[in-house]
């Protein structure tokens, strides 16, 4: 039996919280090199492998809690009020209401997301670290940046990485509550390092990372091998940061996507997130590499790119991929 979300906070926050005071937070989303795939504890989203990120500074989640004058909650996505029963805004007030639990005082949830639209990255890792940051400051509960990352999590797993800019590294951690659980920012940067935002189709409704990562233990055999692979590029790939080597760092983030890919491929009912563009969009980037120019692609649970690169080579991957607007381009390092 897991531990639930709720017993996981009543044992670190013993005390019910004091009534909120208006607060607001910003968390960037993150890009995996190394992906994290599989949990070991669905409730408490704890991983099966260790994961590791680059955060896109501004780009992100800006979340807002005030106190709420019409006795009800009410939550905003990007300006608009959304109703009670969306799916948004219960797993906004779910997450809210571990902290608040029987506290008798609505709230007002704003959440405004500023990645560009056209990029078609999903929000949640950002969305629920920008909450979980807004929380802390709302009731005053002063946790670590460490304890802010373990109770993201439990929103949503990458969120665990977004209380951070930079590089981060996910821990798995051992623990049956998962405390250990919690994003590292690696202390290295690399200021001509560059992600670019590669959408390459709007996309039919996609299977979500929780059923795909169920779907893909319960039926691939395949994924039997991630977590030796995963641990391995993970190491792989803190070495090739601290040598700024693109090219071992991108081949290690690119094949640790594919394999990924392969295990969700290889479940049942099959589990094929690219699309006919995504596959071309592959082959563009690999025609350029042959070229000579070192760009590298990721790919996460839906159709999109990310590409790989650094800034000497900005012109040539605007010319190879003239889609790609100056929003699309992210200087993780400023
Ligand atoms: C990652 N993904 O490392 C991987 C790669 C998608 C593919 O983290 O169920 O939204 O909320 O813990 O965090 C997306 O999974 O999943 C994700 P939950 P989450 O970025």
């Amino acid at each position: 039996m897991s531990i639930s979300k709720q017993d996981v906070i009543s044992t670190y926050l013993p005390e019910l919280p004091p009534f909120g005071i208006d607060a607001e937070a910003f968390a960037p989303s993150n890009i995996a090199l190394c992906k994290y795939w599989g949990k070991r504890d669905v409730e408490l989203n704890l991983p099966i492998n260790a994961s590791l990120s680059v955060s896109l500074g501004d780009l992100g989640s800006h979340t807002s809690i005030s106190v709420s004058e019409k006795g009800i909650d009410q939550v905003y996505l990007n300006g608009e009020l959304l109703q009670a029963e969306s799916s948004f805004s219960k797993k906004v007030i779910a997450f809210l209401d571990l902290f608040r639990r029987g506290l008798d005082q609505p709230v007002i949830v704003k959440t405004n997301n500023n990645i560009p639209t056209a990029a078609g990255l999903a929000s949640s890792a950002s969305g629920f670290a920008a909450l979980m940051l807004a929380i802390n400051d709302f009731y005053r509960l002063g946790l670590t940046t460490e304890r802010l990352s373990a109770f993201a999590r439990m929103g949503s797993g990458s969120a665990s990485r977004s209380v951070y800019q930079g590089f981060v590294e996910w821990h798995k951690g051992v623990r049956e509550d998962g405390m250990d659980s919690c994003a590292e920012r690696l202390d290295m940067s690399w200021p001509g390092f560059r992600i670019g935002l590669l959408k390459v189709a709007t996309g039919e409704k996609k299977v979500d990372s929780r059923s795909g990562m169920q779907r893909t233990i319960e039926s691939a055999d395949l994924y039997q091998s991630w977590p030796q692979q995963a641990a391995k590029d993970l190491v792989t790939i803190k070495r090739a940061i601290a040598d700024r080597d693109l090219a071992l760092l991108g081949q290690t983030a690119e094949q640790n996507a594919l394999s990924m890919h392969a295990t969700m491929i290889a479940s049942w009912p099959p589990l094929l997130y690219w699309q006919a563009e995504s596959v071309a969009a592959m082959h563009r980037v690999w025609e350029l590499r042959n070229a000579g120019i070192p760009v590298y692609l990721t790919m996460d649970a839906g159709p999109n790119l990310k590409l790989i690169f650094q800034q000497e080579h900005e012109q040539e991957i605007r010319d190879g991929f003239p889609e790609l607007l100056d929003l699309d381009i992210v200087s993780p390092f400023g």
